[in-house]
């Protein structure tokens, strides 16, 4: 396991509360009929988009899904931004006409939320194959879920990323779910990094597990921007929410998602924060306090932002 500093880890336990935190109180504000359009929470996920992006500068370049608002925060959007964005407002980094599915901020490298399953992995090639070309030492990062594997794109970006060689990690969120289908319906594989082989793709399957995703994901950035090519990771991840908010989940057993709830990504780091002394309970009340306050403050930035105006609705569009 890779040794961190003590203030490495409490900014990574700070960001996956700041993930948490941020979608708990998006679901508030949805429910209230504050935000357009439908979200997707990551709720369970936010190992993976912390881990992964540390390994990241903000010139690196990333693609990413529906369920995205971890990867953008992550990647280093800040909270105002990303409320006001999922908000639908103009100081959005879209001046608010991407949205929850759509964020994206050229600043920081996020080539943007894809509603399109699969449609982030072809971009992503894109990206990789520009950096390349370029001859920077960019890497681009690519998640998406398990259902997106079944997708045409996710192959022949594969087999093209192998022949170029290019400078990109595909990382997989399998949840176990595509909308209200279970893995084992859709695929007959369980571990989605198999599929990699075919295309001569050095692949692994970690578990929820910080610790697990951050070697992995800095083994495999270490590797791209040395110029040695793709590589796959597949985190066997867990969705504790429905689809999409709103969804009730009456397809899913009761116990399985206690189950995915017990092996949570966060309560396991933080559980070994306190066992090395690393946090107690008053730094960890900070943290809580702190975040809270950043949330709220962005949720008035939201709300107090001004709308787009219906004159700019043909600004940026090219055709
Ligand atoms: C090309 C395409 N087909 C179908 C859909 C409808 N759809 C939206 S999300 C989703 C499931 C995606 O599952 P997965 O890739 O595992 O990601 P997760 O939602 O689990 O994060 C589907 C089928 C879509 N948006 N795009």
């Amino acid at each position: 396991m890779t040794k961190l500093s003590k203030k490495t880890m409490i900014l990574f336990y700070t960001q996956m509360i700041r993930i948490r935190k941020m979608e708990e109180k998006l679901m508030e504000v949805f429910a209230n009929g504050e935000i357009p359009g439908f979200i997707h929470v990551c709720i369970g996920q936010e190992a993976t988009p912390v881990a992964v992006c540390s390994q990241l500068n903000d010139s690196d370049y990333m693609a990413n899904t529906h369920r995205g608002h971890g990867h953008a925060l992550a990647k280093g959007i800040k909270p105002d931004m990303f409320m006001a964005e999922l908000f639908g407002r103009s100081n959005g980094p879209c001046r608010g006409r991407a949205g929850s599915m759509h964020l994206a901020d050229m600043n920081l490298g996020i080539l943007g939320a894809n509603g399109i399953v699969g449609g982030g992995i072809p971009i992503a090639n894109g990206a990789a194959f520009a950096s390349m070309y370029k001859k920077t030492d960019q890497v681009t990062v690519c998640f998406f879920g398990e259902g997106a594997t079944d997708e045409g794109t996710f192959h022949e970006a594969l087999n093209i990323a192998s022949v170029m060689k290019l400078p990109i990690i595909f990382v997989c969120e399998n949840n176990g779910w595509a909308e209200f289908t279970p893995q084992s319906v859709h695929m007959t594989i369980k571990d989605v990094s198999k599929r990699a082989a075919s295309y001569k793709i050095p692949a692994k399957t970690v578990s929820n597990d910080f610790f697990e995703i951050y070697d992995a994901a800095a083994a495999f950035v270490k590797r791209a921007r040395q110029g040695k090519g793709p590589s796959l990771l597949e985190v066997q991840s867990s969705r504790w929410h429905g689809h999409f908010v709103g969804d009730a989940q009456k397809y899913r057993d009761k116990k399985e998602i206690d189950t995915a709830m017990k092996s949570d990504c966060i309560a396991n780091f933080k559980k070994y924060l306190f066992e090395k002394k690393i946090l107690n309970k008053k730094i960890n009340q900070k943290i809580l306090t702190d975040i809270d306050q950043e949330i709220d403050a962005a949720v008035e930035f939201a709300r107090t932002s001004p709308l787009p105006e219906a004159s700019e609705l043909m600004e940026e569009l090219w055709a």
